[in-house]
């Protein structure tokens, strides 16, 4: 049996699957990813890219960390791809339980999916620093001043985007919901992340159900412990998989 028809059996037998992502589910949309040879980390810049998408850095250098963001982070004409409508797909047979994703770009809720827990928060919300005002993205890239840095038309002070940067905690509700999920999950399907940030990454070692799946088109520190592995596009795969 090819490994395809093996994850088609198990999506079959399965009754509580839950998806646990990362950028590599965005790159088809053409959002690069971090690490892969044409990803954001192997771009030129005066600093280095985890240390422009730092909470210091952010309070230091708000004029570069605006520039870096505005430019490499926000892709608004990203459409969803066929491994966000697989698992739209997924959730709407009542199979999948949650998508725990580590992505911002929100190309999950675009694709029609409605259990999405964003670890690392979305660049569709933005608030005022200040009065705490909330902005659209298309609204937070309007109200950037001569130096790009977007400003509440209240009271000026500083938009940030509902990003988690470096340096910064991850929502504790949205923790216990993702362990919650993944812990009660027969299948976890584990798919387009290299699974080196943390505590993201950690939340994996809750699963406690039969088939740990992974599409990845690089090898990862999981690969030995799951019961499938797949080093293909996962837009392609989930495609093929998810009828
Ligand atoms: P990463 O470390 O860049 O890893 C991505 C992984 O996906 C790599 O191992 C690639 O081999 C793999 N990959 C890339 N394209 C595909 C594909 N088409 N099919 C299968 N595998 C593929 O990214 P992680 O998500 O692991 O790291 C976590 C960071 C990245 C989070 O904090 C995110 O916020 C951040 N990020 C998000 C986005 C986004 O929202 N789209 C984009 C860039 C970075």
């Amino acid at each position: 049996m090819d490994k395809i028809e093996q994850l088609r059996k198990i999506i079959e037998n399965s009754s509580s699957i839950v998806f646990f992502g990362g950028a590599g589910v965005s790159t088809e949309s053409h959002i690069p990813d971090f690490r892969s040879d044409t990803g954001l980390y192997k771009r030129k810049y005066p600093y280095l890219a985890e240390q422009m998408l730092s909470h210091s850095f952010y309070v230091k250098h708000p004029k570069e960390f605006f520039d870096f963001y505005f430019n490499e982070m926000i892709y608004e004409d990203a459409v969803p791809n066929k491994a966000h409508l697989a698992l739209t797909k997924l959730e709407k047979q009542g199979k999948l339980k949650a998508i725990v994703t580590q992505n911002i770009d929100g190309l999950h809720q675009k694709a029609g999916s409605v259990n999405v827990l964003e670890l690392h928060g979305s660049v569709m919300r933005n608030y005022c620093t200040q009065c705490k005002k909330s902005f659209t993205l298309d609204e937070t890239i309007q109200l950037r001043d001569k130096d790009g840095i977007p400003r509440c038309d209240n009271d000026q002070a500083i938009i940030k985007p509902d990003v988690v940067l470096y340096e910064e905690g991850l929502d504790q509700h949205i923790i216990y919901e993702a362990v919650n999920a993944i812990s009660h999950a027969d299948t976890l399907i584990v798919g387009g992340t290299s699974l080196v940030v943390y505590p993201a990454a950690g939340l994996i070692q809750y699963f406690q159900g039969k088939n740990l799946v992974l599409i990845n088109k690089e090898s990862t520190p999981m690969d030995s412990q799951a019961t499938l592995v797949i080093h293909d596009s996962i837009g392609k795969v989930l495609d093929e998989a998810v009828k």
